[in-house]
């Protein structure tokens, strides 16, 4: 502690603070509620005493999922999602999510309680001992350390900025366990807070961009908009709506997208994707990013004609990041999207119609083509038969936040469940990964109060699933669907080898999910025809109560990796 603290809080008379005091007082200040968490050595009275301070803390059973849901809290509310961990390996667990908020441009601050910097520096081997500061760094957008209880107020400040300003991420605050005990008056810690005024500041596009683009968007004949996760993020639904409208060009939400604009909007080319992107010759991405799960805008994916990109986004070094960008728009969506609009004027001729035609006429196809796919009521279901009894439910409960993880069950479920209005799907996210299921399942139903509907591959579920245990302690209305077919990807895999251990991708068949929520005092159901999941998701979602249902899924209705098995890497000796 610095010298002046000492020697005030040896004045009696004064009245004093703390640091855990100040954490919690930080936090209030600058409208974060929750905490999402697992306690432990040093932060166990942390997590009571915010809890006593009013801060809504929910402990989990694991950090990663704690993590999880501070990261999809941030997505949902636009504010820093909160995550509190012991040091080292609690610190380790939470990092993953660190990481995975990062990726995914969502705000998060990870706390992690941190032993002494002494013997941590000397590597004496302190409980927990850990440079966590160094080890965050690489794997987060911004990394602090706070040693003096006056300087928590600074801390959070620029921990709050770095997670929400510019492109979202993730931050890690490192406080050591000293820092909770020490000591200042009053009057110290209450001048030392810190209120964070605009902590998202607007940024603007620059006209000359905004009329670059709209030249190049003018002159298309064949127009594309893709709107990405970024975009709804970024809740400006309204303006995003009347741009679209407005342009009259088709556009293809990103799975986290969907529903920004309803699939059912007439100019939704979700069912069309192949045909967009392969034919489209000027396609504006909104708050989307040409990686992965765009081919990186190149390839056969997006055909042989020239095509010409338009980039609204927030972070000027993702312009060129894949292939040129003839009309970046760097500055917030919404600015961005108000000055594009405006910048239209009022007689912006819409889209031509061959093309909306044309697009109109595919997507149309594929819909006719699955909707009887979706009609069977077979047993053992497959998964078109289980989607289509959770796709009507979406449908007359639009409000519902449906979180999705999987691979035959992700990547079939985002085509199957249409989806009627902003940020209610939220799933696997850019890198594609399991497990962050009940815990953005947890922050929905927390930070939203909709009730939640969690379909869930068995192997997605494992990674996360005792946080079944969280749901039914916090009461909260979640019902979670697990897909049951007996694996990872299909149950019917053999043993090569021949001897006696399960194939490397299959589960104990038959296994009873339903039976860990009612271990908990929830409500499990097992189901084994499209009818009985619709009869128990309708009951669990009208009831609010936590639910587990196990949907019996044939075992060999899946694909390897789901919809994206040309990325297992193939071996021409080792032909399958
Ligand atoms: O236009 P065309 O003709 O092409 O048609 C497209 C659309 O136009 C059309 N469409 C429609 N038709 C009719 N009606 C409607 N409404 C409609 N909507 C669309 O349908 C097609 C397809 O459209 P889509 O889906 O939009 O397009 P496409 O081509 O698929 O898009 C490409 C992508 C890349 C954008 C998309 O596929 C995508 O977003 N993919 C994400 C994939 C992903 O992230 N997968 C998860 C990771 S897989 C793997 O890694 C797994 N692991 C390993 C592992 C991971 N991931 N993490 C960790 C921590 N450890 C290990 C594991 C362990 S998955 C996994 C578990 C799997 O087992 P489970 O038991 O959980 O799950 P099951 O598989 O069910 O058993
Ligand atoms: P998707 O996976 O849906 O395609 P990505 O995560 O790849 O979406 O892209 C999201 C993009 O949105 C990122 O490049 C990020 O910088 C951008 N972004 C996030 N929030 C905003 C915002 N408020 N304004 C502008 N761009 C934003
Ligand atoms: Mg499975």
């Amino acid at each position: 502690m610095a010298e002046a603290a000492v020697k005030e809080t040896e004045d009696e008379t004064q009245e004093l603070t703390d640091g855990f005091s100040l954490v919690i007082d930080s936090m209030k200040l600058n409208g974060i509620d929750t905490i999402y968490g697992v306690p432990g050595i040093p932060i166990t009275d942390l997590g009571r005493l915010a809890q006593a301070a009013g801060i809504r803390v929910l402990s989990f059973r694991h950090e990663q999922n704690a993590g999880y849901a501070a990261a999809i809290a941030g997505f949902l509310t636009k504010k820093p999602g909160v995550c509190l961990t012991v040091s080292a390996p609690g610190f380790l667990n939470g990092l993953t999510a660190l990481a995975h908020a990062t990726t995914n441009c969502f705000p998060m601050i990870l706390i992690s309680g941190s032993s002494e910097r002494e013997i941590v520096d000397l590597q004496q081997g302190d409980y927990e001992e850990m440079d966590q500061l160094a080890i965050a760094k690489p794997l987060c957008k911004a990394a602090y350390r706070v040693l003096h209880a006056q300087d928590i107020g600074i801390g959070f400040a620029r921990a709050i900025r770095a997670a929400v300003s510019g492109r979202p991420g993730g931050v890690y605050l490192d406080l050591p366990a000293k820092l909770f005990a020490q000591v200042v008056t009053a009057d110290t810690g209450a001048k030392s807070l810190v209120k964070v005024i605009d902590a998202a500041p607007a940024q603007l596009p620059s006209p000359a961009a905004v009329k670059r683009a709209l030249d190049v968007l003018k002159a298309a004949k064949r127009p594309l908009i893709i709107l990405g996760k970024g975009a709804a993020y970024a809740q400006a639904d309204e303006a995003i709506k009347a741009l679209v409208e407005k342009s009259g060009v088709p556009f293809l939400p990103m799975s986290m997208a969907k529903g920004l604009l309803s699939d059912m909007h007439p100019q939704c080319a979700g069912a069309a994707r192949s045909t967009v992107l392969k034919d489209s010759d000027v396609v504006m991405l909104i708050g989307a990013r040409l990686n992965w799960l765009l081919s990186h805008g190149k390839g056969r994916t997006w055909g042989d004609a020239p095509k010409k990109f338009i980039q609204v986004d927030i972070e000027p070094r993702e312009m060129d990041s894949n292939v040129e960008i003839a009309a970046p728009v760097v500055g917030d969506i919404g600015s961005c999207v108000a000055a594009l609009l405006e910048g239209m004027g009022g007689n912006w001729q819409p889209a031509p119609t061959d093309w909306t035609g044309t697009v109109k006429a595919k997507r149309d196809e594929n819909v006719a083509k699955m909707a009887p796919r979706f009609m069977n009521n077979k047993s053992p279901m497959d998964y078109h038969g289980a989607l289509g009894a959770l796709r009507t439910i979406i449908k007359e409960r639009p409000d519902t936040i449906l979180v999705n993880e999987g691979a035959n069950t992700l990547d079939l479920a985002r085509g199957a469940i249409d989806m009627y209005k902003p940020r209610k799907r939220l799933d696997v996210g850019t890198w594609g990964v399991m497990g962050v299921g009940l815990g953005s399942a947890i922050a929905a139903a927390v930070e939203t109060d909709h009730a939640v509907l969690a379909v869930e591959g068995d192997s997605a579920f494992g990674f996360c699933g005792m946080e079944i245990e969280t749901i039914c302690r916090y009461k909260l209305p979640v019902c979670v669907v697990v897909f049951n077919n007996d694996g990872i990807y299909r149950g019917d895999g053999v043993n090569t080898g021949g001897g006696s251990d399960p194939a490397t991708t299959a589960f104990v068949k038959g296994a009873r999910y339903d039976m860990m929520a009612e271990a908990f005092g929830g409500v499990g159901v097992n189901v084994t025809t499209p009818d009985e999941l619709r009869r128990a998701v309708n009951e669990a979602l009208d009831s609010r109560k936590p639910t587990l249902i196990n949907a019996v899924i044939d075992p060999a209705a899946g694909a390897e990796s789901g919809r994206i098995g040309n990325l297992n890497p193939q071996s021409k000796l080792r032909k399958k």
